[in-house]
């Protein structure tokens, strides 16, 4: 087969039909399921369908929110689909549309297909090839196929029956639209079909999709607990080796190789590798000073594995033996996290968690300035909530963020993950302790129907297991 062929540009012929599916797993995640997997992205776009009013045009485009706009063009690193439209067709190719019908005849439109951009790129899926379309069709199950300039045609033809769409697009907290890549693809359609005099009625199904799309399946739950196991690896090599490493650098090198030789998916976000008191950055992610023996080093990282994403944190000793002061801080954060997955289950806000968290940890404080420690804290009440949703991004629901006040309910997964940061100053034991330190303890934590099953718990946290691991 040739370039001009279509399906394989390096000449490989597919008359394995796994190898034909292993040749596009870029672009199309089976999340293992193979040939089946069409059977879930089906069933999704069902469920989808069940909560429209009218036809839901969707946009291919480079995932979001928090990602720069990115759409149309190319992109010479890995990037992954736009969730829900992942979600919903496992197309992991961005520049796609999506047509669903509430009638059920949904409509996929896709470039024409690129022979210079297969050369440069490896394969896609396009118009152009029957070959390809056909594959495209097996694969998610749409069998109408159109080009990509067409959509403005097909929602013309939707407007002869409804003067009603609905597009997708993320709104703040006070209901503004951020005016991210969603938002300008639906903006730049919605302007399209003005120009035909049309101003459809747009509903936005946002909120209504975090519904179908947050609570985990079995095969995602199962995903997430690869994520978690590679992330656990990961951190266990780079504890058998922290006690040699002089810099952040090396560090962030080894974590990140463990992620990366397991996963292709990669890091679920850049790793956060801070010593001392770079760990008071939250999102510290320089990652290049020098690491003194004496300090504590935040490791805040995760694997992604298929659509789901680890995000675990943990906080050690570069030497391998906590000091006093060290141990103190440490123990009121762990006890704090114990505490919020003792709480965490079907019914509890996450608001109610963080209320609990950071009453217990300023006890804690309030004890400890009793002993005499001065605390100068970074911030005046809380630094960050003690969780977020997990799942198809790693911060998943948000910038939505009322999900704080909703009750937590079966299948979800949220993080778990008090920290603590500022200088402290105590004696201990005649010895004087002045130093700035970030403490983060972070767990991924599935709500199921009692309670919480604790998916990263075999990750070492205690400071006799830490301590442990350096002997
Ligand atoms: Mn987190």
């Amino acid at each position: 087969m040739s370039v001009n062929e279509g399906l394989a540009p390096n000449g490989q012929d597919s008359e394995d039909p796994n190898a034909l599916l292993d040749m596009y797993s870029g672009v199309f995640l089976d999340e293992g399921l193979g040939w089946d997997a069409a059977q879930r992205y089906q069933a999704r776009r069902d469920a989808f369908r069940q909560k429209l009013s009218a036809p839901c045009i969707l946009f291919g485009v480079a995932e979001g929110p928090d990602t720069p706009y990115k759409t149309w063009g190319y992109c010479h690193v890995p990037v992954f689909q736009e969730p829900l439209f992942l979600f919903l067709t496992g197309l992991n190719q961005v520049g796609l549309a999506l047509l669903i019908h509430p009638s059920g005849e949904d409509i996929l439109f896709l470039p024409d297909i690129d022979h210079d951009r297969a050369f440069w790129e490896g394969p896609h899926f396009g118009i152009g090839d029957e070959k390809v379309e056909s594959l495209v069709s097996t694969l998610t199950g749409i069998s109408a196929l159109g080009p990509r300039n067409k959509v403005n045609a097909a929602l013309l033809d939707c407007l002869e029956e409804t003067d009603e769409l609905t597009g997708y697009w993320h709104l703040f907290r006070n209901g503004k639209p951020i005016k991210d890549h969603n938002y300008l693809s639906w903006k730049h359609c919605a302007q399209a079909l003005r120009r035909y005099d049309e101003t459809p009625e747009w509903q936005n199904i946002a909120t209504a999709q975090w519904d179908l799309r947050l609570p985990l399946d079995a095969i995602d739950i199962a995903h997430m607990k690869t994520a978690t196991e590679i992330t656990r690896m990961a951190f266990l090599e780079t504890l058998a080796v922290l006690s040699t490493c002089t810099t952040e650098t090396e560090v962030a090198g080894i974590l990140n190789a463990g992620i990366h030789m397991r996963s292709w998916f990669g890091n679920s976000f850049p790793s956060i590798v801070a010593g001392g008191a770079n760990a008071t950055v939250l999102h510290y992610h320089k990652n290049n000073s020098p690491l003194p023996k004496e300090c504590l080093v935040l490791l805040d990282f995760g694997a992604r594995w298929q659509s789901m994403h680890a995000d675990v944190s943990r906080t050690v000793p570069c030497s391998g033996r906590f000091n006093p002061l060290q141990k103190k801080l440490y123990t009121l954060v762990l006890n704090a996290q114990e505490q919020v997955e003792k709480a965490a289950k079907p019914g509890v806000t996450i608001a109610e968690l963080n209320t609990l968290c950071w009453a217990h940890i300023s006890q804690g404080l309030a004890i400890m300035k009793a002993e005499g420690a001065i605390i100068d804290l970074d911030y005046k009440e809380m630094p960050h909530n003690v969780s977020h949703l997990l799942g198809r991004q790693v911060h998943d629901g948000d910038p939505q963020r009322n999900y704080r006040d909703m009750p937590l309910t079966p299948g979800l997964m949220i993080t778990n993950e008090p920290g603590l940061y500022g200088r402290f100053q105590m004696i201990i034991a005649g010895h004087v302790y002045d130093e700035a330190i970030g403490i983060r303890i972070e767990d991924d934590l599935l709500i199921t129907q009692t309670g919480v099953e604790n998916l990263s718990l075999s990750i070492p946290k205690t400071i006799e297991d830490l301590e442990a691991l350096f002997t």
